[in-house]
């Protein structure tokens, strides 16, 4: 009687657990990040934009929790990613500043990163589109074999990325550990170092070109797509993208990956190549927004939004389905190609209030749009001015799917799961930005800590927030960084470079 009882009990256990973990499994909701590249805090219609309308990112906002005081990590593309997908500042780790084309995989593959935590919880994991993380290791890569490590071997289930930035070789798709479309009679090789093969150049070949590469910025090496690129290139001619078509390649790919993981949770980290130069949209987008490539490449990227929004609705996976709209870095025009983006942007400011742009520890380096929707679980049509930063998604994803962060996991991550369901106005203490220089933001206050860096990056045209001697700002008075007080307010000053000397040091 007894036995039977213990059986009973055993198995009525069992069946309940694994009842309660399919019913929880199947209500985690998925997660889609669209990550935007180079995007400015003011370059989308609900943050300001005038000039041109993004209406699928502003539904979006529509929606959900429009965060007002919302940051990366940095104020370019890789350490901005790394911290993002680590929940850990990349300035703790070396090699984390803008990786060449050849860089070697820079994400843990010893520990969990946010999407190997998500894993752990139930999701499969995929990224798709720009990666600029590093892939293989210091030996070098060999693009005709199966690349490895990268982020199949840092928490993702699925890839399909252009490997490191637009204008950078290799031009090509790379799906899971291989190259998309290669051929063993047309070998890729790549060189950051030297010419390779007998690919016309943007130096040699400039009447080849579409769209020239801008004066003293480089960018004019192997031509791809007759657009030169940074590094060299041959081979795998069958393999290489056409710019036009990257943004549909990369949106079929995710609605593919989104429509075969409907019965059970995801998590989508979709890393748009817009609009990061060389901007060369679809014919769909060129000469469409009055703005040139930047403003089409705008278009498009809302494009791009618009049809994942869509695929999920048809899905039925709307309700339960999180998603974030943000940018990995602020605004640039011209940043390696002379593609009008200067001449064309009116009266448009792409920083909307904020001083400075991409590569500055001003606020539009790091401080970006950010949208929350989730109508599963969050009151829609919010404002937030919280102060948040995107290394604060892993500690916030823990606690949404029920995981414990290790003790060598997300050292900078808070869990501010309740500020980003818009149940919550509650601040983050304090946040650090990085540009070439550490920042801290504490309540009201910015202080940037002294740098011998450029005032100005002359051919970006961008202030760069560097100076030899302390700043301190009064955000909530001074949101455009006018007016240095750290002279008026010297303990200030003193408490916030404690501060973020104590950050630096855990
Ligand atoms: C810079 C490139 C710029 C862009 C950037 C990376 C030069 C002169 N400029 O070094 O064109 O590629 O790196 O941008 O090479 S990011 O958004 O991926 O960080
Ligand atoms: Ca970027």
């Amino acid at each position: 009687m007894k036995k039977i009882t213990l059986i009973q009990k055993i198995s009525t256990g069992f069946l309940c657990g694994l009842l309660s973990l399919s019913v929880s499994a199947q209500q985690k909701p998925n997660i889609v990040i669209i990550y935007a590249d180079d995007l400015g805090y003011g370059d989308v219609s609900c943050y300001g934009m005038k000039k041109i309308r993004t209406q699928h990112i502003d539904q979006l906002a529509q929606q959900g929790v429009r965060f007002t005081n919302a940051y990366a990590t940095s104020a370019t593309c890789t350490p901005s990613r790394f911290g993002i997908l680590t929940g850990k500042y990349p300035w703790r780790q070396k090699n984390t500043g803008i990786a060449p084309g050849d860089a070697s995989l820079i994400l843990p593959t010893d520990h969990r990163t946010l999407p190997g935590m998500l894993k752990d919880a139930g999701y499969q994991t995929a990224v798709i589109g720009k990666w600029h993380l590093g892939l293989g290791t210091n030996a070098g890569i060999d693009w005709n074999k199966a690349i490895s490590p990268g982020p199949l071997e840092a928490g993702f289930t699925y890839s399909f990325i252009m490997p490191a930035t637009l204008d950078r070789v290799p031009c090509v798709f790379v799906e899971d550990h291989h190259v998309i479309n290669a051929d063993p009679n047309d070998l890729i090789e790549v060189n950051y170092k030297h010419k390779t093969g007998n690919d016309p150049t943007g130096l040699e070949n400039p009447e080849k070109l579409r769209m020239h590469p801008a004066p003293g910025q480089g960018h004019n090496q192997t031509i791809v797509d007759s657009i030169s690129r940074i590094g060299w290139m041959s081979g795998g001619n069958r393999a290489r993208w056409k710019d036009e078509n990257i943004a549909g390649i990369i949106t079929g790919k995710a609605i593919q990956f989104i429509s075969s993981n409907k019965q059970q949770p995801f998590f989508l980290y979709f890393a748009s190549g817009d609009i990061h130069v060389p901007r060369y949209p679809n014919s769909m987008f060129r000469g469409k927004s009055g703005m040139g490539l930047r403003g089409d490449a705008i278009l498009q990227l809302d494009w791009t939004v618009g049809q994942i929004v869509k695929a999920l609705d048809s899905l039925g996976l709307t309700k339960n389905t999180m998603i974030i709209f943000s940018s990995d870095n602020g605004p640039v025009l011209n940043d390696g190609y002379l593609d009008q983006a200067v001449e064309l942007v009116g009266n448009h400011h792409p920083a909307g209030p904020l001083r400075g742009g991409k590569y500055s520890a001003f606020e539009a380096g790091a401080k970006v749009p950010f949208i929350v929707k989730w109508p599963g679980g969050i009151k829609g049509k919010q404002t937030s001015n919280t102060l948040i930063s995107q290394v604060d998604l892993f500690a916030s994803f823990a606690k949404l799917t029920g995981q414990t962060i290790q003790p060598d996991e997300a050292p900078d991550s808070f869990d501010m799961l309740q500020q980003l369901l818009g149940r919550s106005r509650q601040n983050r203490p304090y946040l650090v930005t990085h540009a070439g220089t550490l920042a801290i933001i504490s309540g009201d206050w910015k202080y940037i800590s002294p740098s011998k860096g450029a005032k100005v990056a002359r051919e970006v045209n961008i202030e760069l927030g560097n100076d030899t001697g302390p700043q301190l700002y009064h955000l909530s008075a001074d949101a455009g960084e006018q007016h240095n007080v750290a002279a008026q307010y010297p303990d200030k000053v003193k408490t916030l470079a404690a501060e973020l000397e104590s950050v630096q040091g855990r």
